[in-house]
């Protein structure tokens, strides 16, 4: 064997709970786990071994919903919305999402990674070791695609997995004001025929000042025409059944979901679509109404946690932060919550055999961190107890 941990508490999160297993060893081999269990049956002997002294050992956090590639900030708009001034008042003086347009198109696909790199590294303080990061500012063919090649080129600066989305449907761009049908042609005839290649999953905002069902299902028929996954943001400001349009195209994930209605999220549950809660966006936006988390538990659907880190409705790159907001605004249970940035942040992003359990033949990203009790890691606010982060066994 080449490496084993020993003496830890486990976390597998493989029994449809937290999956605990005490006194627990893991094993690798070609950064892959070979064993995750009790010590009892565990390979003895590796060519490293590491005692654990305790501690618990996760599986590494997933961040599945993210716009971390994005050029600019938000703040000084912030600070004049603290300071009374209206949400239009900013968008009709050029800023809200369109700034972030602007700043996007003038960075180039250097300056994007430089600037996400910090917010990368972050999340990767806290044990994230895959991470789905989305287009969507650049609106242009040619800057969705600048920032599809920064956000794979940071897994080349970092030990991360980056799963690239396609979020041209985003916004429409100035070029098209008055005229979405025909930025919804653009998205379809050209740019997800050119994103394909460099994107594993296509992502639409469904909302009244996003696009249209009809126009997001548009969107969706072309990215299943080029084998991509779909995924959707919906019901996160009006109730439009986006998630259950969503599940009717085996969506990967409805995102968002304050809105969502018993029937969607039992379309959701049938289709194996996952519902991606985001607490960040709802306490930074000041949100009153929650996810239908009751249903979902009653129907079976998947809850995942994510930061959505953007730099206008969630500036945060604390993925433990969700899990405690997670808990406290959304009344996610410990394991709900644990759950949501492992197993069904995995299920997500499509890729359930590959990450977010600890079982064999998975890949071996672990988090280490200086606790016992699980609960610890949802408890805290603005704490991060990590002791070590592991990708691909190293
Ligand atoms: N929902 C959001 O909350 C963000 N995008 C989306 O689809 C807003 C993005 C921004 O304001 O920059
Ligand atoms: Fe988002």
């Amino acid at each position: 064997m080449e490496q084993i941990w020993t003496n830890a508490r486990l976390a597998t999160m493989a029994d449809g709970s937290l999956g605990l297993i005490d006194k627990g060893v893991v094993a690798a081999k070609d950064g892959r786990i070979v064993y995750a269990g009790p010590a009892d049956d565990a390979p003895a002997t590796a060519a490293r071994i590491t005692d654990c002294e305790g501690r618990l050992i996760t599986p590494g956090l997933i961040d599945c919903h993210t716009h971390l590639v994005h050029g600019g900030n938000r703040a000084n708009e912030w600070a004049m919305r603290l300071a009374g001034a209206r949400y239009e008042d900013i968008a009709r003086a050029g800023g809200g999402i369109v700034s972030t347009m602007r700043a996007t198109r003038e960075a180039s696909e250097a300056d994007l990674v430089d600037a996400a790199l910090p917010r990368l590294d972050a999340l990767i303080a806290e044990g994230v070791t895959t991470i789905e990061i989305k287009s969507g500012y650049g609106l242009s063919t040619a800057d969705e695609l600048k920032m599809l090649r920064a956000a794979r080129a940071l897994a080349g600066r970092r030990a991360v997995r980056v799963e690239p989305t396609f979020l041209g449907a985003h916004a429409l761009p100035p070029e098209y004001q008055n005229d979405s049908d025909a930025y919804i042609d653009l998205v379809v005839a050209d740019m997800i025929p050119a994103a394909a290649p460099l994107a594993t999953a296509v992502d639409a905002f469904c909302e009244g000042i996003g696009f249209s069902p009809a126009q997001c299902e548009r969107v969706i028929e072309a990215a299943k025409a080029h084998g991509l996954a779909v995924k959707l943001h919906a019901e996160q400001l009006s109730a439009l059944s986006g998630s259950a349009l969503a599940a009717r195209h085996g969506a990967l994930s409805a995102d968002h979901l304050e809105h969502a209605t018993e029937e969607d999220v039992r379309a959701m549950a049938e289709a194996g679509t996952v519902a991606v809660l985001l607490p960040g966006a709802y306490y930074f936006m000041r949100e009153t109404k929650l996810p239908p988390v009751d249903a979902m538990r009653r129907h079976g659907t998947r809850i995942a946690l994510a930061t959505d880190n953007n730099p206008g409705t969630s500036p945060t790159t604390s993925l433990l932060l969700m899990l405690n907001m997670g808990a406290t605004l959304f009344g996610l249970t410990v394991v709900e919550a644990l759950r949501g940035v492992t197993v069904n942040a995995a299920a997500a992003l499509g890729l359930g055999e590959d990450v977010g359990t600890l079982e064999p033949g998975k890949v071996c990203d672990l988090a280490i961190w200086d606790v016992t009790d699980p609960a610890e890691l949802v408890y805290r606010i603005g704490f991060n107890p990590l002791h070590q982060r592991i990708k691909d066994g190293q």
